[in-house]
C-alpha cells in the first residue's frame, strides 16, 4: 500500500517535472520563433508568469501611453480572464507586473524600436515613442501560448520565457494594399485586416479606393461617384462604399494600432467608375457604362478638359481632410488609353494639386515619366527602368515587385483563386529576396519600404483574402522589419511553422504550403 502510494507520488513528480521541462522548452522555442525576427535576442533564465494579480504600469508623460497599455490589457483579457489594470507608476519594479516606459533618448531605437526584458520577476519595456511600446506588446503576445489569441476563456499557465530583446525596424514603411474597388470589403473586414497586419508589425494600409469597377469613398462635391459608381463590382455584385464618417472611423481605428492609411484614387486610367458617373469627365461628353469585367487599360479621364482638374482638386481636397497621414496615392498605372503627351502634363498637374492640399504624392512607377516633385514617392511594381528614373529624379521608392509581393498571384498551378501574369509565388519566393539588391542602382537609402498589394479581381470575401495573404504577408512583414543579415529561408520556414497554431487561434484561413514543416 505504502509502496504504491510512494510510486504514485514519484510518478506524479516525474510527470510534473517533465511537463515543466517541456513547457520551458516550448517557451524557449517561442523566443527563437518570433516573426519578424528581432534585431537581437538573448535567452534568460526561467519564466515570467502572468497571473490574475498582474498589473500594467506606465511611466512617461504621453497621453497615448495609457491607450497602448490598455490595448495590451484588451489583447490578453479574453483568453486569460485577467483584469490587468493599467495605472501610472514612479519608482520600484514589483514582482509580477508589466512595466511600460517611454524614455526619449536612444537614437538607435528610433521611433518604432524597443528594449524588452522579461525576467522571472517582471516584464519591462522601454521605447522612445508609444509606437515602440506597441511593437514590444506584439512581441510579448507572440511569446505567450498561441491560445492567448482565442476570444474565449482558456486555461493557463500563462508563462513567458525570460529573455532580453533589442529590436527596431529596417524600414520605416511596412505595408499592405487592399483593393476594395474590384470587390468591395466592408468596415469590419478592413478592421480585421488592420488587426492582422499590425500584429506582424506592419504600419501602412494602402486602400485602392477607385478603379474601373467601383468608386468606394464618399466625395460630397461629386455624390454620383458613390451613388452610381459605387453600386457594383467585378461580376456585377452590389458593391458598396465608405461614407466619410465610416472612413474616419477606419482611419482612427488604424491609428490606434499605429497603422497609417494611404488612400489611392487611381488616375487618369482605371477610372471607368467615375466616367460612368459623370458624363463631363469624358472627352465625348457621354457617360460610359458600369464595368463588371477584369480587363485593365481601357479607360481615361479627359486630360484636356478643365473640369477634369476641378474634379481632381475637389476629390483630393476632401481626401486630404480625411487623411492625417502625409501621403495621397494618385495611381497613374497602366494608362494605356491616355496618350503619352497627355499623361505627362496630367501627372505634373495632379502632383501640384496634391501638394497644394499639403500632402505628398505616391504613384505607381509610371509616374517617373513625369517630373517628380520633391517629396513624391514612386512605387515599383514592374518597371525597373521607371523606378531607376524616379531615383535619378530624387524620389524614394516603395518596393512592391509583382513577382514577389503580389498577394493575388497564385501560389502554384493548382491554386484556384488569383492570377499568374507576373509569377506563381510560393511562400519561399515571397520571402527569399532583398529589397536593396533587387533592382540595379536602387539601394537601401533610396527605399522608403516594402508593400504587398492584394488585388481583388478574383477575391470576394474575407476567407479568400486570408488564404491569399497568409502566410505570404508574414514573410513580407519580416523583410520590412528584420535586417537581411538575420534572414534566410531554411531558418525562416522553421519559425513560420510555429505560427500555424497562432494563425489557427486567430481564425486565419491560411494556405498550408507543403514547403513549410507546419507544427501543431
Ligand atoms: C496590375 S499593379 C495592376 C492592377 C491589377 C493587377 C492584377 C498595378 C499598378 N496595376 O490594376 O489589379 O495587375 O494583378
Amino acid at each position: 500500500m505504502i509502496y504504491r502510494t510512494l510510486s504514485q507520488l514519484l510518478l506524479i513528480f516525474l510527470v510534473s517535472a517533465t511537463s515543466h521541462y517541456s513547457l520551458q522548452a516550448q517557451s524557449q522555442s517561442a523566443v527563437e520563433s518570433l516573426i519578424p525576427k528581432p534585431v537581437s535576442v538573448a535567452a534568460g533564465d526561467g519564466m515570467f508568469t502572468l497571473t490574475n494579480q498582474t498589473a500594467i504600469y506606465v511611466e512617461g508623460e504621453m497621453p497615448q501611453l495609457i491607450q497602448v497599455a490598455q490595448s495590451l490589457a484588451n489583447q490578453l483579457k479574453p483568453a486569460t480572464g485577467f483584469a490587468l489594470p493599467v495605472s501610472s507608476f514612479k519608482g520600484d519594479y514589483k514582482t509580477g507586473n508589466i512595466y511600460l516606459v517611454v524614455k526619449a533618448n536612444d537614437t538607435e531605437l528610433g521611433d518604432e524600436g524597443y528594449d524588452l526584458t522579461i525576467s522571472k520577476e517582471f516584464i519591462k519595456v522601454t521605447a522612445n515613442k508609444p509606437a515602440g511600446l506597441f511593437y514590444a506588446i506584439q512581441t510579448v503576445t507572440q511569446l505567450l501560448p498561441a491560445k492567448v489569441e482565442l476570444s474565449t476563456l482558456q486555461k493557463g499557465p500563462w508563462e513567458l520565457p525570460a529573455c532580453t530583446i533589442r529590436d527596431y525596424p529596417a524600414y520605416a514603411f511596412r505595408g499592405s494594399m487592399l483593393d476594395v474597388a474590384r470587390h468591395f470589403f466592408n468596415v469590419e473586414d478592413v478592421k480585421r485586416y488592420i488587426d492582422l497586419i499590425s500584429f506582424y508589425k506592419m504600419n501602412i494600409l494602402h486602400l485602392h479606393l477607385s478603379d474601373d469597377q467601383g468608386w468606394r469613398i464618399e466625395i460630397k462635391a461629386w455624390p454620383n461617384l458613390t451613388a452610381h459608381g459605387g453600386s457594383s463590382e467585378v461580376g456585377g455584385g452590389k458593391g458598396g462604399f465608405y461614407t466619410q464618417e465610416q472612413y474616419k472611423d477606419l482611419v482612427r481605428y488604424a491609428m490606434d494600432k499605429f497603422v497609417t492609411v494611404i488612400p489611392e484614387i487611381d488616375m487618369p486610367g482605371h477610372t471607368n467608375a467615375a466616367l460612368a458617373s459623370y458624363a463631363e469627365l469624358n472627352c465625348n461628353d457621354s457617360a460610359t457604362k458600369l464595368y463588371f469585367g477584369t480587363d485593365v487599360g481601357f479607360s481615361t479621364l479627359c486630360t484636356k478638359k478643365e473640369i477634369t482638374y476641378k474634379f481632381v482638386d475637389d476629390v483630393i481636397k476632401e481626401l486630404s481632410e480625411l487623411t492625417p497621414g502625409p501621403w495621397i496615392h494618385i495611381g497613374g498605372d497602366e494608362s494605356h488609353a491616355t496618350a503619352k503627351e497627355d499623361y505627362i502634363p496630367f501627372e505634373n498637374r495632379v502632383q501640384q494639386i496634391v501638394k497644394a492640399h499639403g500632402k505628398q504624392v505616391i504613384g505607381w512607377d509610371e509616374i517617373a515619366l513625369s517630373t517628380i516633385q520633391p517629396g513624391s514617392v514612386a512605387q515599383y511594381w514592374s518597371n525597373a527602368k521607371n523606378s531607376q528614373e524616379a531615383v535619378k529624379q530624387g524620389a524614394k521608392i516603395i518596393m512592391s515587385p509583382a513577382t514577389r509581393t503580389y498577394l493575388d498571384m497564385k501560389y502554384n498551378r493548382t491554386t484556384k483563386l488569383g492570377q499568374h501574369w507576373a509569377a506563381y509565388i510560393e511562400v519561399d519566393s515571397a520571402y527569399d529576396w532583398n529589397p536593396s539588391s533587387l533592382v540595379k542602382g536602387i539601394v537601401k537609402e533610396n527605399i522608403l519600404g516594402v508593400e504587398a498589394p492584394l488585388w481583388t479581381e478574383t477575391i470576394t470575401n474575407m476567407d479568400e483574402i486570408e488564404y491569399m495573404v497568409f502566410p505570404r504577408l508574414i514573410g513580407i512583414a519580416e523583410i520590412g522589419w528584420s535586417p537581411p543579415t538575420n534572414r534566410n529561408w531554411q531558418e525562416y520556414k522553421m519559425r513560420l511553422a510555429q505560427q500555424a497554431s497562432r494563425m489557427k487561434a486567430m481564425g486565419i484561413d491560411f494556405y498550408e504550403s507543403k514547403l513549410v514543416p507546419w507544427k501543431e
